[in-house]
């Protein structure tokens, strides 16, 4: 008698071990990139404690995972390294059977270079890079990459803190392609960008928004969407994508191979995919989701900026970027002397 009794109470320990060990979600994300109501309208919804960390750059993300990060659950490369994380074996193959709000996804986003069919992968938001500035201190118009090189704006200037983003835009200011592998443009880059350095507050990726609305800088190469939080805050700045072009992303949701939860990892992405979630998250973030059934739930002032949505004629200048293989040792080396001299 005694020993079922044993038995009945060691059971309903251990499953109220592993429902407690269910009920996280790891979330590994870029900065200011969600609506907080929405990861505790989720947490609610799933009883779920979801604990979340940031990363600055896919460099960032890729260096963690390769390092022997364990336990995140979905984390949110961009396209190109979505490509490189998939060659490396780091992305569960989704089951997009668990995920039935995939069906709202803008037929455009739905196969991508990058990860054809979404097969590992499921596009979160796009948008693109730019030069945000402070336009009371800065009365001429900004349109293009050459501000970067203004003497007047000396010990004030802000770059990404991005391999990828930095000769991203070099390169199309030299009229050449975002994913340009010819290693004579790339030294040309590398010479145009230590002149800038002359120039340089640092390159940075987190802290731009303190930097500018401190005034202590004036003018940073930085996300669109990212731009317009401090434009919500502070009505002094001013966002524009260059003439030349600039770099054009997707930014993802994915579940690492080695993810703990990934039961919860697929319902929290087929949450995200909710019109009216998705809608929200666009109005905290100020950027695009390419869910046309979340455009009802947007602001209209957000919905029909053009360096938000970009039309089509400054999609044409923009240019996604790629895995350069081989060729991105070539591009960090040139990046660490870059940075180092
Ligand atoms: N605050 C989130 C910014 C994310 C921007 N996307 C990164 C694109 C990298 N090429």
């Amino acid at each position: 008698m005694l020993k079922p009794m044993l038995g009945a109470i060691v059971m309903v320990l251990l499953m109220g071990c592993s429902s407690k060990q269910d009920a996280v979600l790891n979330v590994y994300n870029w900065s200011d990139y969600i609506d907080p109501a929405v990861v505790t309208a989720f947490e609610a919804e799933y009883q779920v404690k979801v604990n979340y960390d940031t990363f600055a750059s896919n460099e960032e993300l890729l260096a963690k995972l390769e390092g022997g990060a364990q336990g995140y659950d979905v984390i949110f490369p961009s396209d190109y390294m979505v490509a490189i994380m998939v060659e490396e074996g780091m992305l569960e193959t989704l089951n997009h059977d668990q995920i039935p709000n995939l069906s709202g996804l803008d037929p455009q986003f739905a196969n991508p270079p990058y990860d054809p069919g979404s097969k590992h992968s499921v596009a979160f938001t796009y948008g693109t890079s730019g030069i945000g500035y402070n336009a009371e201190e800065i009365t001429e118009e900004i349109t293009s990459w050459d501000a970067f090189w203004n003497p007047e704006y000396a010990g004030r200037i802000l770059l990404l803190d991005d391999v990828r983003e930095v000769f991203g835009f070099a390169f199309k200011y030299l009229g050449y392609s975002v994913n340009d592998t010819v290693p004579a443009h790339l030294e040309e880059a590398k010479q145009l960008l230590m002149k800038q350095k002359e120039y340089l507050l640092k390159y940075e990726s987190t802290m731009n928004k303190d930097l500018l609305l401190t005034r202590e800088a004036l003018i940073s190469h930085y996300w669109a969407g990212d731009m317009y939080q401090i434009m919500d805050e502070d009505s002094s700045f001013a966002f524009t994508i260059p003439v030349e072009g600039a770099v054009l992303f997707t930014d993802c949701m994915a579940i690492p191979m080695n993810a703990p939860h990934k039961d919860m990892a697929y319902k929290f992405i087929n949450y995200i995919l909710k019109p009216e979630v998705a809608g929200k998250i666009v109005n905290e973030v100020w950027y695009a989701m390419p869910i046309p059934g979340a455009l009802e739930y947007v602001d209209e002032e957000i919905s029909s900026d053009p360096n938000i949505f970009p039309p089509d004629d400054i999609l044409a200048r923009c240019e996604f970027l790629t895995d350069l293989g081989d060729y991105n040792q070539t591009l960090d080396r040139a990046w660490t002397e870059l940075k180092m001299k």
